[in-house]
């Protein structure tokens, strides 16, 4: 087993590594930017390093640095967490160059799965099912014969994909030439790379995902599935595991993780693994992308099966075989994330970051929180304004709703914006409640709540507040409002003669 290992990343997701890192006897290292120097993944760790600049492109993105940083510090691998590095086929390739373990699938499964029409290719090979499309990247004349062929709406995205950047839907062909030249220039702009590729659009999918373990001996097991419908701006919010729609029909998480299963070792898969399938709405399953790394919203597949996910990482990194079967996998309850950001949800979500002055955290049964603040630091502007993942377990949806609602009512963060109060009115929400998810959740959630009142409304109103006005007027003096009426009518009373 190792004895130190590397993390290479920030926030809570370095300490979440850190804290499992400790529990194995295991040596941690954290890196950090100026940005980060009181953070608290760096106050955590047995040893830090200063790898640059607060930019992430000139400290967390730079390779060379954290090569340095690892062979100083004597580190035996390196765990990349998510997001920066951590899906980088040239960094995995660089650590096992440097005879650093990359805690991580190989690199050569990190490129196949980069390239969005590679990845469905693969997918393809192990027989997993994909959205009707095109498996190379392709012309708009070619585009336009797709379409004609089978039909539209259809879906222009990016060879080199994610976060729907590059992405087009395309309802009829007097709007593709226009959309296909959009959808090219924005792929250019944020990977540099133009290539286009088109699907067949799928109508208010649910998103659910298979999350996978591999080991380095070709033993695969699938942990279940996470629903993270609810997301907005290809950002996901909140997470569930299971989801509500696998529940009622469990032959569906058999064949989606098979279907994983299959597509990962097509690609020659190992360590910790996420596949993305899309939902229709006759329960038929899309493979859409494979995620090679930990992802995110791990602690809802951890609360259910028992695993300690980052724990299996490095286990399986350093060698060892999958201690446990497929059949041995076993999920009980029910879990939800809410992901804890400085934000102002009723300002379009924009950043808040700033320093907290006052924090409460929720506690007591049930409650997991994976979190990188304290009380007095400075939430840094430099990064994305992640606070905290607050994950709650109950025996099902209905329970874990409920403590959730519970928890988000003990947590108090003064000095900044965040969107606790917004997870508030989603869990009341009757749509939620009701588990009619899909990827439209969120902005229809808005439409809904935001909507002007129906006239009828309006006029009831006016009705209600012209009675009161009236009253307000003919009430007996030296009568307590209260005597003619309700505390409520009486409230109303007073807030109209003031
Ligand atoms: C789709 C789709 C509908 N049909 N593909 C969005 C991000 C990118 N990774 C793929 N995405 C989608 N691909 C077809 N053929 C709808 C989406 C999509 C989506 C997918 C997952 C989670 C949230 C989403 C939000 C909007 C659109």
């Amino acid at each position: 087993m190792f004895r130190k290992v590397l993390i290479a990343n920030r926030g809570e997701i370095a300490v979440r590594v850190m804290r499992t890192l400790r529990e194995m006897g295991i040596a941690a290292v954290a890196v950090y930017s100026d940005a980060d120097r009181t953070s608290l993944h760096v106050r955590m760790a047995d040893e830090a390093e200063h790898i640059g600049p607060s930019p992430s492109s000139d400290s967390y993105l730079r390779i060379d640095r954290i090569l340095d940083a690892a062979r100083k510090h004597g580190a035996d691998a390196i765990h990349p967490g998510y997001g920066f590095l951590s899906e980088n086929a040239d960094f995995a390739a660089a650590c096992e160059d440097a005879a650093l373990v990359f805690i991580g699938p190989s690199a050569a499964a990190i490129r196949a799965m980069g390239s969005k029409t590679a990845a469905r290719q693969v997918a393809i090979a192990g027989g997993a099912p994909v959205v009707p499309g095109t498996d190379h990247p392709v012309t708009l004349a070619e585009a336009a014969g797709f379409a004609r062929e089978n039909g539209y709406p259809i879906l222009l995205k990016a060879v080199a994909g994610g976060g729907g950047k590059g992405m087009r839907r395309v309802d009829s062909e007097p709007g593709l030439e226009s959309a296909f030249r959009d959808a090219a220039s924005e792929a250019e702009r944020s990977f540099r790379n133009s290539e286009i590729y088109v699907e067949k659009l799928i109508e208010r999918p649910r998103h659910i995902e298979i999350q996978l373990l591999g080991d380095r001996h070709g033993n695969m097991v699938h942990l279940g599935e996470r629903e993270c419908s609810i997301q907005r701006r290809h950002q996901k919010v909140m997470e569930e595991c299971p989801s509500p729609l696998v529940a009622l029909h469990p032959e569906m998480r058999h064949a989606m993780g098979e279907a994983a299963i299959r597509a990962a070792r097509a690609a020659g898969y190992y360590n910790a693994g996420t596949v993305e399938f899309l939902v229709d709405g006759e329960r038929r399953f899309y493979f859409l992308e494979m995620n090679t790394r930990l992802q995110v919203e791990h602690p809802v597949t951890e609360l259910v099966t028992g695993l300690d996910l980052v724990k299996l990482q490095v286990e399986i990194a350093a060698g060892e075989r999958l201690p446990f079967s497929q059949e041995q996998v076993t999920w009980r309850g029910s879990a939800i994330e809410c992901r804890i950001y400085a934000e102002d949800p009723y300002n379009d979500f924009l950043p808040f970051p700033g320093k907290l002055t006052r924090l409460t955290r929720p506690l007591g049964p049930g409650i997991r929180l994976d979190g990188c603040v304290y009380d007095g630091w400075t939430v840094p502007m430099e990064y994305d304004p992640l606070l905290a993942k607050l994950a709650v377990w109950a025996a099902n949806r209905e329970d874990a709703t409920e403590r959730m609602i519970r928890a988000l009512r003990e947590y108090d963060v003064g000095g900044i914006r965040t969107n606790l109060g917004f997870f508030r009115q989603i869990l009341e929400d009757v749509e939620f409640r009701a588990a009619r998810l899909h990827t439209g959740f969120i902005e229809e959630f808005f439409q809904r709540h935001h909507a002007p009142r129906p006239p009828a409304d309006l006029a009831a109103v006016a009705a209600l507040a012209a009675a009161l006005h009236t009253m307000a007027g003919a009430g007996q003096p030296g009568v307590p409002a209260a005597a003619n009426g309700s505390a409520w009518l009486a409230a109303g009373r007073k807030g109209l003669l003031r």
